[in-house]
């Protein structure tokens, strides 16, 4: 292969590809990351925004930040890498696709399943009893926050610090990356628990890791190959790799 840092040995036709994709996947489509020195919490308190007792504290301040980034994300289109990613599961149908982002990029088609561990910012359910509202249900309404018929207050369907993930999606994730031949590891500080688990699960069951970030994380020691670049140009030089390879 044209780049040394992925070993034709490593990929057969029928490969079990995985994606493990983070904030960094969608930085080429202007989403601001978290830690990045320009991310969220360089500026915000997550605590303040991103937690229960934050959303108890201050719904407004909470609601009005989370309506704040669906609009950015309307406003923004997936990358040429969530393309990549899409192609390249087209040459490996058993391809999927765990994300810890909420923006809803990755989308899934019957070539490629997406696991959503942290939820869906366009998605809203009560606060109390949890039904859940249609997508798209504004986060406020005349500026106020909305009230379910229970008494409960609408929220969108993201996992906050201190909340635990669905167990059937994290149970769904855990088996994927077990079964991976080949983790991809894709703009992720890989530091956020259970989500950062998933690489440590697919390399005790033999996977290769292949981590993507212009960064080191705490992963990259023990990758197989860490590419340092970005994520929408990388992706896309191994599609056309992949493609010339494998189609
Ligand atoms: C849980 C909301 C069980 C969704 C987020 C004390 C009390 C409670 C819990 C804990 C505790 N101590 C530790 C924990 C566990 C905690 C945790 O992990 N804390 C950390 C700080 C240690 N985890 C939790 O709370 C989880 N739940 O444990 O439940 C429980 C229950 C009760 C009590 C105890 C435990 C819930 C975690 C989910 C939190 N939700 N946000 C939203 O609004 O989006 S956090 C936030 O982090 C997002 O969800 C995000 O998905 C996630 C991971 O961040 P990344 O995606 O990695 O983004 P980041 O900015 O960090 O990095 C971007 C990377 O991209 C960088 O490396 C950069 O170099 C790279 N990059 C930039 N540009 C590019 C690029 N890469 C490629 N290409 C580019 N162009
Ligand atoms: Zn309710």
């Amino acid at each position: 292969m044209a780049f040394d840092w992925i070993q034709k040995e490593w990929f057969s036709k029928n490969s079990k590809l995985v994606f493990f994709t983070g904030a960094g996947m969608s930085a080429e489509s202007g989403i601001r990351t978290f830690r990045d020195n320009d991310g969220y919490w360089s500026q915000y308190d997550p605590m303040k925004l991103a937690s229960p007792a934050g959303f108890e504290n201050d719904p407004k301040l909470v609601l009005d930040w989370y309506q704040y980034r669906r609009n950015e994300i309307k406003k923004a289109k997936p990358n040429k890498g969530y393309d990549a990613i899409e192609n390249i599961a087209k040459l490996f149908p058993q391809a999927q696709v765990i994300t810890q982002n909420v923006d809803g990029f990755h989308k899934k088609a019957d070539f490629i399943d997406v696991i959503e561990l942290h939820g869906n910012i366009h998605k809203t359910h009560c606060n109390q009893c949890r039904k859940e509202n249609l997508d798209g249900c504004e986060l406020l309404h005349d500026d106020k926050p909305i009230f379910c018929d229970c008494g409960g207050l609408m929220r969108p369907s993201v996992v906050w610090f201190g909340e635990s993930l669905r167990l059937s999606v994290m149970h769904q994730a855990e088996s994927i990356s077990r079964s991976a031949d080949i983790f991809f590891s894709i703009g992720t500080s890989s530091l956020i628990y259970p989500a950062a688990q998933m690489p440590y699960e697919a390399k005790n069951n033999g996977a290769k890791i292949i981590e993507i970030n212009p960064q080191s994380t705490p992963l990259t020691s023990m990758a197989d190959a860490s590419i340092q670049g970005l994520s929408g140009e990388i992706l896309f030089k191994i599609y056309q790799e992949l493609h010339a390879n494998y189609n």
